[in-house]
């Protein structure tokens, strides 16, 4: 029998990409995001370039804000029989808003943040986990980030929803010892999405610089990585994988020396 695999965030990007791999392999999807249309525009493309592996009964596609508690609830009730009992839940959707240093950051980008990141994410998992346990079969892939790994100048929110997103993994997976369920987080970097292009609300141009004269992630790349990691064996658990492209790695301890502070060096 097939398996069901449950992508939020599935309109672009590395939900998207994942869409597609699971597809070739035969899964049943369940593809959420907030735009209906997009996802019936995926759903019907990968019907016909899938081949025989792939037909409509393989996939249902919600539009679902997951910062929205009841449409979850609405959504995971109201899943057809053939689809209700989810195998793999890939929590994807995400997003960061501004670059701006904490004290002239936006209060509402911050809260929709957290909501989207955090508070969808374990409703996400409230929901569906009781289902897997009750099959004892399942696995979770949370989508974290470099970002909640390293601290950088205006990551502020963004870095610590993703910072939650790493513990609430591994603390699952220690919830869940003794159960043949698996809980796995992937920490992408730099990956060329629609993520730069929401993060500096519509500066294109910022966007596309940030991307400039390097080589990426792509989201198939990091797809590759996420369908792999669900893939291994059954008794393999891949706690959590930190990728970042070639082109990308830490730097010094950011030193202030403008002498600003002179009142703190004076003291
Ligand atoms: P994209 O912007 O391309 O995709 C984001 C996806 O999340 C879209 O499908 C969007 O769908 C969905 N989404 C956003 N808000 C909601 C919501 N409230 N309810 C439901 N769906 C929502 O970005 P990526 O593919 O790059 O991002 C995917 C994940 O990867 C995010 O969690 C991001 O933080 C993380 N990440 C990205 C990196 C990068 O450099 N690109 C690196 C590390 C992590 P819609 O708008 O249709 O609702
Ligand atoms: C996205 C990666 O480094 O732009 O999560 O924050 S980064």
């Amino acid at each position: 029998m097939s398996k069901i695999v449950l992508i939020t965030g599935a309109s672009s990007g590395f939900g998207q990409s994942c869409a597609q791999l699971y597809a070739k392999q035969g899964f049943k999807l369940i593809l959420l995001s907030r735009r209906l249309d997009k996802l019936q525009q995926i759903a019907n493309d990968l019907l016909l370039g899938s081949g025989d592996a792939f037909s409509a009964a393989d996939v249902i596609c919600c539009e679902v804000d997951v910062t929205d508690a009841q449409a979850i609830d609405r959504f995971v009730d109201g899943l057809p029989e053939a689809f209700s009992a989810v195998d793999i839940l890939i929590n994807n959707a995400g997003l960061a808003l501004g670059t701006a240093p904490a004290h002239k950051a936006n209060l509402s980008d911050w809260e929709t943040m957290v909501d989207t990141n955090i508070k969808g994410l374990i409703r996400m998992t409230h929901k569906l986990l009781p289902g897997m346990v009750a099959r004892n079969r399942g696995h979770i892939v949370n989508i974290g980030s470099i970002a909640g790994n390293w601290p950088y100048p205006g990551g502020n929110t963004y870095c610590a929803t993703k910072a939650f997103v790493h513990q609430f993994s591994l603390a699952l997976r220690a919830d869940l010892l003794g159960k043949a369920i698996r809980v796995s987080h992937i920490d992408p970097g730099m990956a060329e999405t629609n993520f730069s292009r929401i993060r500096m609300k519509g500066d294109n141009d910022a966007a596309d610089a940030f991307y400039h004269d390097v080589k990426p992630l792509s989201a198939d790349d990091v797809a590759d990585i996420i369908v792999w990691t669900t893939s291994v064996p059954e008794h393999i658990n891949i706690n959590s994988l930190e990728v970042m492209p070639v082109c990308q790695a830490w730097s010094p301890f950011a030193i202030d020396r403008t002498m600003e502070n002179k009142q703190i060096i004076n003291d």
